[in-house]
């Protein structure tokens, strides 16, 4: 059984080295709270390399909202990460590469990451790319896709990563808003012994974005490919063509730095805005502490670039720390279930950081897979994406770690731009399921649902009361949806969108999502994105998505959908609706759950109660609360009677 109220303090050997322990924490900690210009100050000029210094600290108002952090100075990204450590880590290991088969590997060293990066940048500007053009990056897990992420920053391109599983007709939406001219391909991506068909998904894609004037095509499987004579060219071709020296662009600390589309509550992905200066030392800086990263440490983040983790914890923060990054192509179970251990044997790895719902699928292989390898590389355990049942948070300490590695579970948000609550190796009492106390300069706060804030022991929605410099700035081509959606609940502050609780010990303990933003093996999906896309088929007269408890996958995805009168269900029916989700969105949105509905329980002004549709897909049955107020309580039952049980 598990001990719900266990404290695991900090282990005497991280102890020893630790950056920092619980008083440095604390003094530190109210330090960034009480002089924030002064604190930050000090940091930027520690963690990063500033062409020019900046005129002010920070310059902040969440009721307009404005956010600019080190506005006058100047800095470029790429020299950051790569340029300034050519001296003292030029033949240091920058990038270690695994791929889906086992033992297939490469590594680049600090010098050859350079070169690489510095080729790519003067190719794309030889296809006529210039600082403020945004290109969109479409890659599979494969070096290339950090040196295209790099290469956009060393000549002041916005980039816009779009994860490899999204379907043509999601990237399409991408290119479309962000306004692409370029796009940074691969022939196609292997995952799990699966291919990925990148260039022809792109090709779909682009049927629809006349602005897209050049696609680079990396080849890694070396399959066919359509081939669009004058816009397509081979990555391999591009770069040979390239010198291999490109000055990086001087930036602005507020230009923009990268485009994220990230699911909300309502409407389509939203464009999430980062600019230079206040991301790159938040996840510098972050990196460095919550890891308690040092030279010799081996790191490995499991996540995929074309998420914010992979942005900030695979490529920036560890970069620019001069570390030793790992990227993994593959699967956790591919070809089975202890090929995580056997790569943290194989490359001596320190540093281990995954998700959720990657712990929770090994954790039902059993132990076997884990204890067959020796693990003893490891230091520092960590999660991110979705709360972590103290189960699975137990298992990933005892077994994986053997008691002997904290496990830093940390809270943030692509929004957030780097960590945010989280504990520290040397200084944070772990409490399993619970995030901890906040980082450097962040104010949590929980606030009820009158907008009043609650002190002490209380659960409530979370906000954060302060700006932070990692913090998005504007929503990419739509100022007044930013203002909307995170500045308006409970004005004056920023709205995460999560619940949490906090205890007696100041720890914050996050609930997951209060809003219809659903979090599927720690992928961010909204409801009405769903919906929308299952309202598409001519036969369906209206869709309402919700989320189920999963036990791997943190949460599944339950689907009701009403017909066009006249219509009838069937089960090729349903296998149109999950193509259709598939082909609008990509796979890891496929419902688990289609259930047809005669009818929705609505209120009388016509808003469909999720809380009952959830309920009922969850079988809390006993806790429907009150129905009387719906049109028509009927459909309830109806609903009831024909509940499906997930698989
Ligand atoms: C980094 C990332 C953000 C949402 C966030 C929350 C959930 C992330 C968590 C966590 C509990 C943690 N989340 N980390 N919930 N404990 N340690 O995941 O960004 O994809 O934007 O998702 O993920 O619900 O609001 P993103």
């Amino acid at each position: 059984m598990v001990d719900r109220n266990a404290v695991y303090p900090v282990p005497e050997t991280i102890a020893k080295t630790a950056h920092l322990n619980q008083a440095d924490y604390q003094t530190l900690y109210r330090r960034s709270i009480e002089d924030p210009e002064g604190f930050w100050a000090e940091q930027a000029d520690r963690f990063i390399d500033w062409y020019r210094p900046w005129d002010r600290v920070m310059d902040w108002d969440f009721h307009e909202p404005r956010i600019r952090w080190f506005e006058g100075a100047e800095l470029n990204v790429s020299h950051n990460c790569l340029d300034r450590h050519l001296e003292t880590r030029g033949d240091k290991t920058a990038i270690i590469w695994e791929g889906d088969e086992p033992g297939e590997t490469r590594t680049l060293s600090y010098r050859e990451l350079h070169t690489a990066v510095c080729r790519l940048a003067n190719g794309l500007r030889m296809r006529g790319v210039r600082r403020g053009d945004r290109v969109c990056i479409y890659m599979p897990m494969v070096p290339e896709a950090a040196v295209a992420m790099l290469a956009c920053t060393r000549i002041g391109a916005i980039h816009s990563v779009v994860f490899g599983g999204f379907s043509p007709n999601a990237l399409r939406d991408r290119i479309q808003d962000a306004d692409c001219k370029l796009v940074i391909t691969a022939d196609e991506g292997i995952r799990g012994g699966k291919r990925i068909p990148l260039k022809a998904n792109t090709d779909a894609a682009l049927k629809d974005c006349p602005g897209v004037e050049t696609v680079v095509v990396y080849r890694r499987t070396e399959a066919e490919v359509e081939w669009v004579t004058d816009r397509d060219i081979d990555y391999h071709e591009l770069v040979a063509q390239a010198d291999d020296e490109c000055p990086p662009e001087s930036m602005g600390a507020e230009d923009p730095l990268f485009i994220l589309y990230t699911s909300g509550s309502t409407g389509k992905p939203k464009g999430v805005l980062h600019t230079t200066g206040g991301y790159i030392l938040q996840a510098a800086m972050t990196h460095h502490y919550v890891f308690d990263y040092h030279e010799d440490d081996i790191y490995w983040c499991t996540a995929d670039v074309g998420w914010v983790t992979g942005h900030s914890y695979i490529v920036y923060g560890p970069l620019a720390n001069g570390a030793t990054t790992v990227m993994f192509e593959g699967v956790p179970n591919y070809p089975d279930a202890s090929r995580h251990w056997e790569m943290v044997d194989r490359h001596g790895i320190t540093i281990y950081y995954t998700a959720p719902t990657a712990i929770r699928a090994l954790m039902r292989a059993g132990d076997e897979p884990v204890k067959k390898t020796r693990r003893d590389s490891l230091r520092i355990l960590g999660t991110v994406g979705e709360p972590i049942n103290p189960e699975a948070w137990n298992w990933y300490h005892q077994v994986v770690g053997e008691s002997r590695c904290p496990v830093m579970d940390t809270w943030w948000q692509t929004e957030t731009g780097g960590i945010m609550i989280t504990p520290l190796p040397g200084a944070t009492d772990l409490k399993p399921g619970s995030a901890t106390l906040p980082f450097f300069g962040v104010q949590p706060a929980l606030m009820d649902a009158d907008g009043r804030e609650l002190e002490g022991e209380a659960a409530g929605n979370l906000v954060i009361k302060a700006s932070w410099p990692g913090q998005m700035r504007t929503v990419y081509g739509d100022h007044e949806r930013f203002a909307q959606t995170y500045f308006s609940a409970y004005p004056g502050c920023y709205f995460t969108g999560d619940g949490a609780r906090r205890d007696s010990d100041g720890y914050y303990w996050i609930t997951g999502r209060v809003d219809d933003v659903l979090n599927v093996s720690g992928h961010r999906l909204g409801t009405a994105e769903v919906e929308s896309a299952l309202v598409l088929h001519s036969t369906v007269a209206e869709a309402a998505v919700v989320g189920f408890p999963h036990d791997v996958k943190g949460q599944g995805i339950y689907a009701y959908v009403s017909l066009m009168s006249g219509k009838t269900p069937d089960p090729a029916l349903k296998q149109e609706l999950i193509d259709l989700v598939r082909k609008e969105i990509g796979p890891i949105a496929t419902p688990d759950v289609i259930q047809w509905a005669a009818g929705l329980p609505k209120t009388r002004s016509g808003k469909i109660m999720r809380r009952i549709l959830r309920k009922i897909a969850a079988n809390e049955l006993d806790s429907l609360g009150d129905t009387s107020t719906l049109a028509d309580p009927a459909v309830v039952d109806e609903l009831i009677d024909q509940r499906i049980e997930p698989k």
